[in-house]
């Protein structure tokens, strides 16, 4: 069971409830208590809850609707895509206890949330040159204009290779073509030739 309140929705507020990770009612309610004293299992010595009470859990912020189900069906590791927003840098801090003592904190490194790529989707979208669903003869499969040098290959666009470099003589000529390798038995470029390993120039 999972109650929310949040104070953002609405002119004064919304109230949801939730059993086995579904909404079962909600209804506006401002918030008019700000006394910070809280009660579980009873209140104020009456109203006592008949039965047992396990995994019992304040958050700080209301729970999305998705969040809340996803903890009922998933346990509580995950995390939807609901709760984060473009930009947050997320981090997972882990602190012992003890009856009488904390211990060390753990600290996980951190992950920023960040768009979704839509690179493929057919359109042109911010930060992309092109967008052709894949590789085109005029842009590669990530969005950039087809260059020589660029270190993708396109043979879409006729590179027969791409090492990244417009030099040639090391396999992958300056016009993204296949070399032939001293010793190869295949013979290329002006200035020097090679047979069976023999070099002349
Ligand atoms: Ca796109
Ligand atoms: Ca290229
Ligand atoms: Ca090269």
């Amino acid at each position: 069971m999972a109650l929310t309140y949040d104070a953002d929705q609405g002119a004064t507020g919304q109230l949801a409830l939730y059993i086995d990770g579904a909404l079962v009612d909600e209804g506006a309610a401002a918030a008019k208590n700000v006394d910070p004293t809280v009660y579980v299992g009873g209140f104020g010595g009456s109203n006592a809850w008949r039965g047992n009470l396990d995994d019992v859990r304040v958050y700080g912020h209301a729970l999305t609707a998705e969040q809340i189900a996803a903890l009922h069906s998933q346990g509580e590791n995950v995390i939807v895509s609901q709760e984060t927003t473009l930009g947050d840098t997320w981090q997972c801090r882990v602190t012992p206890f003890s009856a009488s003592a904390a211990g060390v904190t753990e600290v996980s490194n951190t992950l920023t949330i960040q768009e979704q790529s839509l690179c493929g989707n057919g359109s042109i979208d911010t930060g992309e040159d092109c967008d052709d669903s894949g590789e085109s003869a005029t842009c590669d499969a990530d969005c950039t204009f087809v260059v020589c040098g660029d270190g993708m290959r396109n043979l879409t666009a006729g590179e027969e290779c791409d090492d990244g470099n417009t030099v040639g003589g090391d396999g992958c000529s300056a016009t993204c073509t296949t070399e032939g390798v001293c010793g190869d038995a295949r013979e290329r470029g002006a200035a020097v030739h090679c047979d069976r390993g023999v070099v002349r120039v």
